[in-house]
């Protein structure tokens, strides 16, 4: 692996998976790989688990870090091309990600979709430009579309819990006071159907995927009737892709209660946190056996450190 922007940069999934599950049971067995070797976390947004659990998984390598928060420690970085940069920002992206790229063997970044302009978040200008003017591998730490280390932390999750071949696993929207990205959704649906698990995407009419993600998964409107039977619930609350990041309902209605997980086949129920308790999903399901949410954010160690495994080993080649 080069880069891991996308599940694209992903050439063997269930090798990949294979990886985390050893990587899981003995989390020091690579120890001396990223020796002398050095990685930079750049944060356009904040973080608890992401930055966390990128450190953890660096220190269990061997690998240095440096956290560079660019809302509160660095220039305001100009990303257009051809601007006369004579606003707010200080620095462009050709200079930074060079630098960056001149300090560092590996570098990670999270920037949200702004949920201003759909053209400019899908297009991964962030993304896209440090890999342009940065001469390392880069890491998607969550982009305009998409969070692949938090899709394969569950599908690793998944993977240890599931009681069949193929579970059923639901994608619920649920409401939230602030409009979110479709990052998370999207990555979601894309790793649980490329492990060629049964995906249902439950939502209230306005709040449709972008079709690369959907795929051919089962789109149903009415939540009940999607969680009837579900292995799996997966809850997150996205703002509107056609409607481009508006919120079109805050509707209770579709909280996750233990009652809706009662329809379930006892059901496990997930979340990449940090989650609203009582707006998303209510105490009684957070505080139940159910709740997988604090083996999903343990398992965002695994997932990094499997993809820098990977990304060490294909720079020594
Ligand atoms: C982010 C999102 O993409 O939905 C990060 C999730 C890993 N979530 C939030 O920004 C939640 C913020 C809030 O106010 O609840």
């Amino acid at each position: 692996m080069k880069s891991f922007l996308s599940i694209q940069d992903v050439s063997n999934l269930p090798a990949l998976l294979k990886d985390a599950l050893e990587i899981k049971k003995n989390p020091h067995l690579y120890a001396k790989l990223g020796q002398q070797k050095s990685m930079c976390l750049i944060f356009l947004n904040p973080s608890l688990r992401t930055r966390l659990s990128a450190q953890k998984a660096a220190f269990n390598l061997g690998l240095s870090t440096a956290v560079l928060d660019v809302g509160s420690q660095g220039w305001q970085l100009e990303f257009g091309d051809g601007i006369i940069m004579d606003s707010d920002k200080a620095e462009h992206i050709k200079e930074a990600a060079a630098v960056i790229g001149s300090y560092f063997d590996v570098v990670a970044i999270r920037a949200f979709a702004k949920l201003e302009d759909r053209n400019e978040d899908y297009s991964e200008q962030v993304m896209e430009s440090f890999k342009k003017y940065c001469p390392v591998p880069i890491i998607n730490m969550e982009s305009g579309t998409g969070h692949p280390l938090q899709a394969f932390a569950d599908l690793i999750t998944i993977e240890e819990n599931k009681m069949v071949a193929k579970p059923k696993v639901v994608l619920t929207w649920a409401p939230h006071p602030k409009p979110l990205p479709q990052a998370v959704a999207n990555s979601f649906c894309r790793w649980i159907q490329a492990a060629n698990f049964d995906l249902t995407i439950t939502h209230p009419k306005g709040y449709e995927l972008v079709d690369e993600a959907v795929g051919k998964a089962t789109v149903v409107y009415n939540q009940q009737n999607a969680l009837d039977g579900a292995d799996f619930v997966y809850a997150k609350n996205w703002s509107s892709y056609t409607n481009y990041g508006k919120v079109l309902s805050k509707d209770p209605d579709w909280m996750v209660t233990q009652e809706k997980m009662n329809l379930t086949n006892q059901g496990k129920f997930m979340h990449c946190l940090p989650v609203r308790r009582n707006v998303i999903v209510e105490d009684a399901v957070l505080d139940s056996d159910q709740s997988l949410v604090i083996p999903q954010a343990t398992n965002r160690v695994i997932s990094m450190q499997t993809v820098l495994k990977n990304i060490l080993e294909e720079m020594k080649k």
